[in-house]
């Protein structure tokens, strides 16, 4: 397993810098078209493929399965082994508006769909103002800084702080339920607003600050906006293990079992303590 998830992370990291190349172009050529007349592919399907053709030969990897294609793909022939799932471009909107965005990368022990339990490790790039790597694997969140030929320096372990001080939900206020925005009342009391539009950085500012990131249930979507099997569960694998907690307004998020690739549930990340008020003021 160690080599799998090493093999996963290595090439996640080698291609974070080309990823990272490719997006000044894609800001700037949005609404073009190339020289030969080919409108430019939206972002998130050229991360896809980039991502795609660095993980699937990696020797374990038998799946991959990504935000941007309807169906797994089988890349090995064994019958068991891991599977990739990834969200190549999370937060793609922002490449628009020059803020961040990231990979969102799971690393689950059978083929999708598959419960949170499954996961044996997660993390994510984030293209900010540098290039970090965050990844959770055997109890542990490690922090890396990716250089320009995609290697990493390792900036130590990952530890939610034990105060929270930032807060970020999704979703347009009138279409939340009245139950969340009276614990959103609440949260505004003690703690400051920064979201963002990027799931990952909202989440990383919450690893470095402390706080909760979330996307709740909403009236017109009662699951909300996040894939449970490429941005919940992977995130919420990060954060549990930094010593956090996660839920989708029940229970950990790592408890899921979805049963469609493409399932959607509300998300909350953050300290336990915001959490668990948060389940509170949830009805069951
Ligand atoms: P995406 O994967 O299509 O980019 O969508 C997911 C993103 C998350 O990163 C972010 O938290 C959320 O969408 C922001 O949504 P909104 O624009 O509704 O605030
Ligand atoms: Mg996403």
């Amino acid at each position: 397993m160690a080599d799998v998830v090493d093999g996963v992370f290595d090439a996640v990291a080698g291609a974070a810098p080309d990823v990272r190349a490719g997006l000044p172009e894609r800001r700037a050529k949005r609404d073009a078209e190339n020289v030969s007349g080919d409108t430019q592919l939206e972002a998130d399907v050229w991360a896809d493929d980039l991502l795609f053709d660095r993980t699937e030969s990696i020797e374990g990897v038998n799946w991959y399965a990504s935000e941007e294609r309807d169906a797994i793909v089988t890349v090995g022939d064994a019958d068991e082994g891991y599977a990739v799932a990834l969200d190549p471009l999370d937060g793609s909107s922002n490449v628009k508006s020059n803020n961040p965005c990231g990979t969102v990368v799971g690393v689950y022990d059978q083929p999708l769909p598959a419960p949170g339990s499954s996961l044996v490790a997660a993390g994510f790039v984030l293209y900010g103002p540098t290039t970090t790597m965050v990844v959770a694997r055997d109890g542990e969140v490690r922090e890396y800084l990716v250089d320009e030929d995609g290697d990493r320096t390792d900036l130590g372990t990952v530890e939610l702080p034990e105060d929270p001080t930032v807060y970020g939900f999704g979703g347009r206020v009138p279409e939340w339920t009245e139950d969340f925005e009276a614990f959103v009342r609440d949260v505004e009391d003690d703690l400051k607003l920064r979201y963002g539009g990027a799931m990952i950085a909202d989440v990383n500012q919450v690893l470095v600050y402390g706080g909760a990131f979330g996307y709740p249930g909403l009236q017109s979507a009662p699951e909300g906006k996040l894939r449970a099997h490429f941005e919940s569960m992977p995130m919420a694998y990060v954060v549990e293990t930094a010593g956090g907690a996660s839920s989708d307004g029940s229970g950990s998020l790592l408890d899921l079992e979805p049963q469609r690739l493409h399932e959607r549930t509300p998300t909350f990340v953050g300290n336990e303590r915001v959490i668990d008020d948060l389940e509170a003021a949830l009805p069951d």
